[in-house]
């Protein structure tokens, strides 16, 4: 363990800290941030009503929304001038979402990804291969801080560029790489083009995240990189990467740093607060945040809370992989998309009807995005028009097809899906 006196605090000592953290919490939020004051008063509680963690569920949810309704520091618990880094994820509306940090939440966010690259089987003293993207992404700053806390030599090369990492993942033999699981697959393919074989790759771990994946992209990753794979998990409401990562020894559900943050689950529908090992949406409080914490953050992740198992020591609870999203976030390529952005860009044309379909395929290792629109003439022109804008405005490349009006599915009273993904168990 990186930190055992923390990863491993006997559970009654956890909950004590988890409660005296959260308490706080609540307590600074109350008196410095007035949208959360205000959130309190509605539903009638006060910081001292926080007297048993079981009590934490009167108090408030903070959604995405609240965030970018208090665009772009409106919630900031400390002042400007403490600030230290902002970090920003993409978000519904064109606007990011801001997230910002002092220099003690620079400091946690170290520890915790440190934490998460020893799990990972990371150690001081070897060569980190950081393939995740630098910028105001959390990602690739978020993992350079943790690995050079943990000892390691960092090679920020981010993402991208598959001809140089294969060349310097050569040339200075890292042990251990970080990236996106389809980047890795990615990766390998190019490393195996250029007749590398798994056991001539030096890569010994890969810290996968930012995207679902599954346990059979996991075995694909490791047969062709040669490596042991686990799990990061993380967000940018909540830190980054390094809220949770598994162990290499297990790599069965990731240790979630329950000192940090303090995990719920809630049931989608009612919101009411589910036992462990029931499956629902996590919610997330950033206990130990000074600059911006947010208090039962609703991350959309559909998962479940575990038990720490005995090998490794820790107490901790591990949460399982994300199953899918309570919303209808896409994650194409790593890049966040909601369909509301294409249907923002789509309406603003005004040359097509608001009814239209996303369609989710996976050729070869690339995941594709389709986008099916009904077009009020008929013309190629439009087609490639449409691609253009939301390459411009929301940062991806899609296909558009064009349908004759009527034609794409409508709602049937409840929800329309507007989304099938066709791309099965990655
Ligand atoms: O993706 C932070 C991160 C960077 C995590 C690098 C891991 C590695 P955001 O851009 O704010 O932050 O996106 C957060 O991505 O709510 C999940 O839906 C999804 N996500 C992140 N990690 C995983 C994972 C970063 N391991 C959103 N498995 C989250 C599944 C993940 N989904």
């Amino acid at each position: 363990m990186f930190q055992p006196e923390r990863e491993a605090l006997p559970l009654p000592q956890l909950r004590a800290l988890q409660l005296a953290q959260l308490q706080v919490m609540v307590a600074r939020q109350y008196e410095r941030v007035p949208a959360y004051r205000a959130k309190f008063d509605a539903l009638g509680v006060r910081p001292d009503d926080l007297q048993t963690l079981d009590d934490l569920a009167r108090f408030p949810l903070t959604r995405k929304s609240d965030l970018r309704e208090n665009y772009p520091l409106g919630l900031l618990a400390t002042d400007r001038d403490q600030l230290r880094r902002i970090h920003a994820s993409s978000g519904t509306t064109g606007k990011p979402t801001v997230v910002a940090y002092d220099a003690n939440d620079l400091n946690v966010f170290s520890d915790v990804v440190a934490r998460s690259l020893y799990a990972a089987g990371g150690r001081p003293g070897m060569t980190f291969h950081n393939a995740y993207g630098y910028g105001l992404f959390t990602g690739g700053l978020g993992t350079h801080g943790g690995a050079e806390r943990l000892g390691m030599c960092t090679v920020p090369i981010s993402g991208g560029g598959t001809e140089k990492q294969v060349q310097l993942i050569q040339d200075l033999e890292p042990q251990i790489i970080a990236c996106t699981p389809s980047y890795a697959l990615v990766l390998a393919e190019a490393l195996g083009r250029c007749g590398m074989r798994p056991e001539d790759i030096s890569l010994q771990y890969a810290v996968l995240g930012a995207e679902p994946w599954s346990n059979k992209t996991r075995t694909e990753v490791e047969a062709r990189l040669g490596v042991k794979a686990t799990n990061i998990y993380g967000l940018s409401e909540i830190i980054g990467p390094g809220v949770s990562n598994e162990d290499v020894s297990e790599q069965r559900g990731s240790y979630l740093w329950e000192d940090h943050f303090y995990p719920e689950i809630l049931d989608p529908d009612t919101g009411e607060v589910l036992p462990d090992g029931e499956w629902g949406v996590l919610v997330l409080s950033s206990m130990t945040r000074t600059a911006l914490p947010v208090l039962r953050y609703w991350t959309g992740d559909i998962t479940r809370l575990l038990p720490a198992q005995n090998g490794t020591g820790r107490t901790m609870r591990r949460m399982d992989q994300i199953r899918g999203r309570s919303d209808d976030l896409i994650i194409l390529r790593g890049v966040n998309v909601y369909p509301t952005q294409l249907e923002a860009v789509l309406l603003g044309m005004g040359q097509a009807s608001p009814h239209y379909h996303v369609i989710l395929t996976r050729t070869g290792i690339m995941d594709d995005l389709t986008l099916q629109i009904e077009a009020l003439s008929e013309s190629a022109a439009l087609r490639q028009e449409i691609e253009r804008q939301i390459k411009a405005q929301v940062g991806v490349t899609v296909r558009c097809e064009l349908h004759v009006p009527g034609s794409l599915p409508r709602s049937e009273g409840g929800k329309l899906r507007r989304v099938t993904d066709l791309r099965g168990d990655r």
